[in-house]
């Protein structure tokens, strides 16, 4: 088998650069480990910056997301049992957008479908060869049958726990890590939101986050330990330790109800340095991942298949190979702001084993300093609709 480009992952990055790259003419195969129900039963990310929907909108998926999600001009900062808006629409002239990965990625399998474009699910064993040449292929089994694919080119789109990244020779490879000492417990309900914006809590009892998909799905979290499980928590014993954690006014009339979904991630900062290798380019969460505190993993992998898209486009199109080459230089630049951002909102948000009174006290002091200052809530505001691409 031929293609132009094999696209290792069919997770949100693999699959929009798939349907991208199909609708600019350029043929591809998306290679993924799971069943596509098995994808679409993952409940992770829930807010898009503007960049990924316009994105959406090119790769022809986002009809639904444009009928049934929310746009959202602002976010709510609690400590101290009080609480402040920060307007978006004050300092940035673009909403965030409501509308889960799930979601997404199901639109994304959809228009996929539709198009004829190819997708193998449940590979297994996938190794890329002569990564370092102008004729790369990669290897993998099917139904217990060994596959070849010829390729120009190479996106690892294959996540965290993928095999892509590693084949970046350890000698070359840098790899920049911070993991946070919590955890994330989330559920998601068929609740009313507690409020019209997100409410990111900084309490005594550590963190907490109440979300949504919509005006009757909400999405919530409670900063837990790294070792915790969720088998140590019930509905109720979630819902009252949240109710603990954010103003009162949000306690009293919050809605409880039955868990339909409960997970704890983990919280990691991570960069793979570069993000290239010869023919081989990593997108999303293969070469980097944020702790969610701002909602970021999603968005940079969109991000990144943004940079890849327009560099193999540019390359097919007219034989310019200056984005392709430059590739990791250009997407790194963004990543690293992004982590920034994301590791800035979980140190202002979480409370440390390690913390001092005296951390504790600039901790207070930097959501005071926020709450106060309008230019520090431009900074915030433009890092979370969204840097430009
Ligand atoms: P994904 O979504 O992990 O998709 C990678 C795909 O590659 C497949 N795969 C392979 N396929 C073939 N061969 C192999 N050897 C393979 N190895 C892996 C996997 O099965 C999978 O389908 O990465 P992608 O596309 O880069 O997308 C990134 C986003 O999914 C991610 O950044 C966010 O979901 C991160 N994230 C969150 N981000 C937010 O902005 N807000 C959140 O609330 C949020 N919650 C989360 C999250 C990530 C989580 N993970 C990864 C533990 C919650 C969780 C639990
Ligand atoms: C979510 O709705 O799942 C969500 C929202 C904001 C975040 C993280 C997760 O910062």
């Amino acid at each position: 088998m031929r293609v132009q480009v094999a696209i290792i992952g069919g997770g949100p990055a693999g699959l929009l650069l798939g349907q991208l790259l199909h609708r600019s003419g350029i043929d591809s195969i998306v290679l993924e480990r799971q069943t596509r129900e098995y994808v679409l039963s993952r409940i992770r990310a829930g807010i898009l910056e503007r960049g990924l929907v316009d994105l959406l909108a090119q790769a022809g998926a986002a009809d639904r997301l444009i009928a049934e999600s929310y746009s959202h001009d602002g976010t709510v900062i609690a400590y101290n049992n009080q609480q402040f808006s920060i307007p978006f629409s004050k300092y940035v002239n673009k909403p965030v957008t409501v509308y889960g990965q799930t979601e997404l990625t199901r639109d994304l399998y959809d228009a996929r479908e539709a198009a004829n474009a190819k997708t193998l699910f449940q590979v297994e064993n996938v190794v890329l060869n002569d990564l370092k040449t102008d004729s790369p292929s990669v290897h993998c089994v099917l139904d217990g049958r060994e596959i070849t694919i010829d390729c120009d080119y190479i996106a690892g789109c294959d996540g965290f726990h993928g095999v892509s990244r590693q084949h970046i020779p350890a000698s070359v490879r840098k790899e920049f890590e911070k993991v946070y000492p919590f955890g994330w417990l989330g559920i998601l309900s068929e609740t009313k939101p507690v409020h019209e914006e997100l409410v990111y809590a900084n309490s005594d009892r550590g963190f907490a986050l109440c979300s949504m998909r919509n005006e009757n799905l909400s999405r919530h979290y409670v900063q837990c330990a790294s070792d915790d499980h969720v088998d140590n928590w019930s509905d109720n014993a979630f819902w009252d330790e949240l109710k603990r954690r954010i103003p009162e006014e949000f306690a009293e009339t919050l809605e409880t109800g039955p868990s339909i979904e409960k997970s704890i991630a983990p919280l990691r900062s991570f960069v793979c340095e570069p993000m290239q290798w010869g023919r081989l380019f990593l997108c999303g969460d293969a070469a980097h991942i944020v702790p969610p505190t701002g909602a970021k993993g999603l968005n940079t992998a969109a991000s990144d298949v943004h940079y890849l898209y327009n560099a193999l486009k540019q390359w097919y199109a007219d034989k310019d190979h200056h984005a392709i080459d430059t590739y990791s230089e250009t997407a790194l630049k963004r990543v690293w702001k992004v982590e920034r951002f994301s590791w800035w909102m979980t140190s202002m948000l979480h409370r440390f084993p390690e913390h001092t009174e005296f951390d504790l006290k600039i901790q207070q002091a930097e959501l005071e300093f926020l709450q106060s200052t309008e230019s520090a809530q431009a900074a915030l505001a433009i890092n979370y609709v969204g840097l430009p691409y």
